[in-house]
């Protein structure tokens, strides 16, 4: 004895796709930003931004760790992952007018010297 079921179940999937930056108002540019950040040096203790003020919308931050020690970088709440020497890793976020403050997470670093402050007009 069987019973046979017939279930039928579509599920469909809808990806959505923001290609279209609206508007954020104001006469700033809104344009995204690329910001390279370096851990590590000149001392091991240093993060080194290549820009120190921007204007707000999305960021891109290209981290990289030319330290001797693994170092991570956290800004606007968002952090990359552990990063040994030589790697890089992207973080991207979207920042309103105001001061952010970046640091390494890792316990010590920033109060080393591995913090700072970006400026977002
Ligand atoms: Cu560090």
């Amino acid at each position: 004895m069987f019973r046979k079921g017939s279930a039928v179940v579509a599920s469909i999937a809808i990806v959505s796709l923001a290609a279209a930056v609206s508007a954020f108002g104001g006469n700033s540019s809104t344009g995204a930003t690329t910001v390279a950040v370096t851990l590590g040096k000149p001392g091991e203790f240093n993060i080194t931004v290549s820009k120190k003020a921007i204007a707000k919308g999305v960021t891109t931050f290209k981290v990289t760790n030319k330290g001797g020690i693994s170092h991570d970088f956290k800004i606007a709440g968002k952090k990359t992952p552990s990063l040994k020497t030589g790697k890089t890793a992207t973080l991207k976020a979207t920042l309103k007018k105001g001061k952010y403050q970046f640091l390494c997470t890792f316990p010590g670093h920033a109060a080393g010297g591995m913090k700072g402050t970006l400026t977002v007009k």
